[in-house]
């Protein structure tokens, strides 16, 4: 059995978006801990179960991260379930969850399942703007919400959010060393290995998602802060 405490990089695709074989291969049999499936618009059904048969072929653990319950099927390692803790919409809390429980409850193996606290930060995403999230926020409220996932709710995974935009190291700072047994997760705008290895040095788990699309070699280098923590 994988155990994500271990994962130090992670690959998100988006089902919605075309990538090619020699593409796909290179990202899975890079040294990159585990695939990670999601994205915010035109999550099907379709697409996903695409998406998940062709990365099957290679070793790795996949993971989906529940965008809607369309989209929801057997067949991955584990399930990701982000909670938006600031966002203006209850749906993004726990409203989308608890239609699923009543749905698929019956069914569903927990261990399997990881909830993730999440925190939305980049105003301009089209996560923020679908989860209707309150963006500005202070150092405080980062600390608070921290706080909140790893002494209150006891999750065992907080995901700092900045999806298209590098993050403001500080305040992802700020969540870290609020945190002593939830695991942190920074995805957004990493693009070099410096800005991984500046995120990974704060954060326990990296997520490398955009860069993929638009610079495939840059986003494999990003893995490479692997080998230089391994060493
Ligand atoms: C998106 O956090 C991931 O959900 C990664 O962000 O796409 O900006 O790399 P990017």
């Amino acid at each position: 059995m994988y155990d994500i405490k271990e994962w130090q990089h992670v690959f998100k695709l988006d089902p919605a978006k075309d990538i090619s074989d020699k593409d796909l291969e290179a990202l899975c049999m890079s040294e990159t801990d585990a695939i990670m499936i999601g994205g915010t618009d035109h999550i099907t059904e379709d697409n996903v179960i695409h998406l998940m048969s062709r990365v099957r072929r290679y070793p790795l653990p996949l993971v989906l991260e529940i965008s809607n319950l369309e989209s929801i099927m057997p067949g991955f390692d584990f399930y990701f379930v982000p909670t938006v803790l600031n966002s203006k919409d209850t749906k993004y809390h726990n409203g989308i969850l608890h239609k699923a429980l009543k749905e698929y409850g019956h069914m569903i193996n927990f261990d399997e399942v990881i909830f993730e606290g999440y925190l939305v930060l980049n105003a301009e995403s089209k996560v923020a703007q679908v989860t209707q999230s309150e963006t500005e926020l202070t150092t405080e409220d980062i600390e608070a919400y921290a706080q909140m996932v790893n002494d209150m709710y006891k999750l065992p995974v907080m995901y700092i959010e900045y999806s298209g935009t590098y993050g403001d190291v500080e305040q992802v700072k700020a969540a870290s060393q609020m945190l002593s047994t939830t695991q942190l997760f920074y995805g957004g705008g990493i693009s070099s290995l410096e800005e991984a290895k500046e995120m990974k040095d704060i954060a326990d788990t990296i997520v490398v998602g955009n860069i993929i699309y638009s610079d495939i070699k840059k986003a494999l280098k990003t893995v490479k802060i692997k080998k230089e923590s391994n060493k």
